[in-house]
């Protein structure tokens, strides 16, 4: 089984914990839009559901597959969100963000009753860091705010730099929120509590990528099949 398999075989499980009438938060990545196209599916076939989206990108996947929309200011309480990740330690906490959408990402998962994360057995990890963390940063004082978070790097054993992402043309990449990202290489976090609360410290900072004890649920596909862990 291809990546893209195991993805669509995580997002069609996630299937099973959707039920009519919930109230749901939907994630971003390319693991979170098979979700999508499954839902959408379902919602083809009667299934009748209210989602809240992660990002103005699934926003427009949604509508495409004719999937109802609301704000979160309209739906501040969700039964559930699911959504994906970078990586998922065996506590299931969570390195997010790759997709630039973590801020959206976090508050939507914050108002969810549970969260469910669905991924391809590449995103297991015994600890988190060697996917670079993403910081979302206000551009005011950005380069002031990337040297803040190198010093919480270094002082937690970071292996790496802190840079800047880019878009594809080269210029800095916004996020929805109209920030920038920084990424993190940590290489290990042997201690996401501390990481999370050091950079939550610094004022430039408007969220990182860093999803504690948020998930109750992973769905895993490998080649061995799906595999649900909880916690
Ligand atoms: C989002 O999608 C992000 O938080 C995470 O960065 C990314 C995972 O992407 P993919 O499913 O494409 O690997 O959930």
């Amino acid at each position: 089984m291809g990546s893209d398999d195991m993805k669509a075989a995580a997002a069609r499980a996630a299937m099973d914990h959707v039920e009519n009438g919930m109230r749901l938060g939907i994630g971003t990545g390319s693991t979170a839009e098979k979700f999508v196209a499954f839902l959408a599916e379902a919602v083809g076939q009667g299934l009748e559901i209210i989602g809240v989206p992660t990002s103005e990108r699934t926003a427009r996947l949604c509508l495409e597959g004719g999937i109802r929309l609301e704000s979160l200011d309209d739906v501040p309480e969700l039964d559930l969100v699911i959504d994906g990740a970078d990586e998922i330690d065996p506590a299931l906490n969570l390195i997010k963000g790759g997709g630039g959408a973590l801020l959206r990402e976090k508050i939507v998962a914050h108002a969810a009753a549970r969260m469910i994360v669905i991924a391809d057995d590449s995103k297991c990890v015994e600890a988190l860091g060697r996917f670079p963390l993403p910081v979302e940063i206000n551009a005011f004082g950005a380069e002031a705010t990337r040297r803040a978070i190198e010093a919480v790097a270094r002082d937690h054993g970071a292996s790496g730099e802190v840079a800047l992402r880019t878009a594809s043309r080269g210029e800095p990449l916004i996020t929805d929120g109209g920030h920038l990202i920084a990424d993190a290489s940590f290489g290990h976090i042997s201690d996401p509590q501390a990481v999370a609360c050091a950079l939550n410290a610094i004022p430039g900072v408007v969220e990182h990528g860093l999803f504690l004890s948020m998930a109750s649920r992973a769905i895993f596909a490998g080649e061995a099949g799906v595999r649900e862990l909880t916690v």
